[in-house]
């Protein structure tokens, strides 16, 4: 008779390393609705080191399901929307941008923050360029790379990679896609292609929670409601 032994449950030894929780992309599972993804990310961001190939990794595995989202993707004729859907307890911001026919953004920075970009409807064409140099003063500004990303691809960038424009390419459909920055900001640059010249460009949010933000109310911090309410 075969007695149960409990000899072969590896023991906790004192000194084993620990792995690091979110550190392996490898190990990532695949969350089932926006609503877990989000679970996810806050579980990551709690802690103050992010590992980007697992949030990337995290983010491109959400199959986008247009009922998860579909509160968020409110559309301006005239340009792209920025959709607050998360605030992130403080760490990051998840938001919804929605870019109608052909929509595009200036080049621009990201305030020294992570900025994660998933597709989650349509597509995406991003041009990378360097940031200009004190030489390059008043000469144009030409993309050192082109990407395109199709459906529930993620793309990242830092200011440590460069600056980027982001388009919707199509004349005919729209795109939607879901932003993490973290930290969370509300001030960028934005620079003017034919000259390299930059600006400090103050950025809003459409909605939040999905309810349309009011008009001058779409400050997230006391200065910038300050601001609104001066304006
Ligand atoms: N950074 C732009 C969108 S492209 S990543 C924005 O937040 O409006
Ligand atoms: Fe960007």
């Amino acid at each position: 008779m075969e007695i149960e032994s409990s000899n072969n449950i590896p023991m906790e030894c004192g000194f084993h390393e620990v792995e690091e929780p979110y550190s392996d992309h490898t190990k990532v599972v695949r969350p089932k609705s926006l609503e877990e993804l989000i679970q996810e990310l806050h579980k990551i961001f709690d802690s103050d080191k992010v590992n980007v190939d697992y949030v990337k990794r995290l983010m491109t595995l959400y199959i986008s399901n247009r009922k998860d989202w579909k509160k968020y993707a409110k559309f301006d004729p005239h340009r792209y929307t920025r959709n607050l859907v998360d605030a992130g307890n403080g760490k990051f911001n998840l938001m919804v941008l929605c870019w109608g026919e052909a929509n595009g953004s200036s080049i621009h920075s990201h305030a020294n923050a992570h900025c994660f970009m998933k597709v989650l409807d349509g597509s995406i064409r991003e041009e990378l360029y360097d940031w200009p140099s004190e030489d390059s003063t008043g000469t144009s500004m030409s993309p050192r790379q082109k990407n395109t990303y199709e459906k529930n691809r993620c793309a990242y960038i830092s200011d440590e990679i460069g600056l980027h424009r982001v388009e919707n390419p199509s004349h005919s459909d729209k795109a939607v896609t879901l932003h993490l920055y973290s930290p969370p900001f509300d001030e960028c640059e934005s620079f003017d292609q034919r000259t390299g010249h930059k600006n400090t460009v103050k950025v809003t949010f459409w909605s939040k929670f999905g309810k349309r933000t009011p008009y001058g109310v779409c400050a997230t911090t006391k200065e910038e409601r300050k601001n609104a309410e001066n304006n």
